[in-house]
């Protein structure tokens, strides 16, 4: 595949901004929807969000040596329901946010009922976008796929677990489990969507599963150091001494030192797992390298 430097950053930047572009199309005239629910949509599809997952999706296609555009719709479709998670995710029912990123939370800006049906009309409209993909058959296999790893076996269910956590919870196998269903499914099926499309075999697949399962929870430890400087630093308190909002994360099980050392442990067995996929590897292997040093 062409591209214009072979710089990761610039190359996350100028595939963000046809991420975008693509967003913008899909979202615009044509698509049918009342004024204030498309506004509602847009509002916080175009917040600023790092587009991780839809870069996901890109270089897991080009690593399989598919094309940028034909892996387009299932990008974009990773994108909504992302978006659509944070909008459910800061309603009063769950954390009651007022801000995300910066700005006020979807049912701030708008109003409750609104924020609820924006983030429903992103959910349907990702399985919408997948639907255009061709042959039906990869079309197929990615929507089981997504539906998989966005709802109750996936992400609904790990958030219901993080919310009314069951017996066992407050160990490292409890943590791993809900992070891998909670944020790690959805990233690592976007590295499955990339492949699929691409038309990869079973064993590139299962490396990019591998891969994605990894570099899922290096996330989820980077967030929670993130989270837990952020808040030392507000309050001038020694870090890893206390959790963000009570709630149960790595640095609080683990310490400070030993997440910093489990994250490179995930990192360094997610880079081994892109072996099948040879030098065409060499962008994820570095990507998983900025999940864990990204400072927001
Ligand atoms: C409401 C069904 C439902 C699920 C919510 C994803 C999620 C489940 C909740 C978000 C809570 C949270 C802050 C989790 C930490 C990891 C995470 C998903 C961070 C946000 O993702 P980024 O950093 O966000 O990719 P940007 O803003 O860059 O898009």
């Amino acid at each position: 595949m062409k591209v214009a430097t072979d710089s990761l950053a610039d190359l996350m930047r100028s595939w963000s901004e046809r991420v975008d572009h693509a967003l913008d199309r899909y979202l615009g005239e044509d698509y049918q929807a009342p004024g204030l629910l498309r506004e509602a949509m847009r509002y916080s599809l175009f917040a600023g969000g790092k587009r991780l997952r839809p870069l996901l999706v890109l270089l897991a296609a080009d690593a399989c040596m598919g094309a940028l555009d034909k892996a387009m719709p299932a990008a974009c479709a990773v994108e909504m329901i992302h978006t659509y998670s944070l909008i459910h995710d800061d309603l009063p029912a769950m954390d009651d946010d007022d801000l995300r990123r910066g700005r006020p939370t979807c049912h701030r800006q708008f109003d409750e009922a609104t924020a609820i049906l924006a983030g429903d009309a992103l959910l349907t409209q990702a399985f919408g976008l997948l639907a255009t993909i061709e042959p039906p058959v990869v079309a197929g296999k990615c929507v089981a796929e997504l539906a998989h790893a966005a709802g109750a076996p996936g992400m609904v269910g790990g958030q219901v677990d993080d919310l009314h956590p069951p017996e066992g919870e407050g160990t490292l196998d409890w943590l791993e489990s809900l992070h891998s269903r909670k944020t790690g499914a959805l990233l690592t099926v976007c590295l499955r969507l990339g492949g699929l499309v691409s038309g990869t075999d079973q064993e590139r697949l299962d490396g990019l599963t591998a891969y994605g399962q990894r570099i899922g929870l290096a996330f989820q430890i980077a967030d929670d150091l993130l989270d837990v400087e952020g808040s030392a630093e507000a309050v001038g308190k020694e870090v890893g001494k206390d959790s963000a909002a009570g709630k149960r994360t790595y640095p609080s099980l683990l310490g400070v030192d030993e997440s910093r050392d489990r994250a490179r442990v995930l990192v360094r067995e997610a880079r081994e797992h892109l072996a099948p996929l040879g030098p065409a590897g060499h962008r994820l292997a570095s990507l998983a390298d900025f999940i864990v040093e990204r400072d927001h």
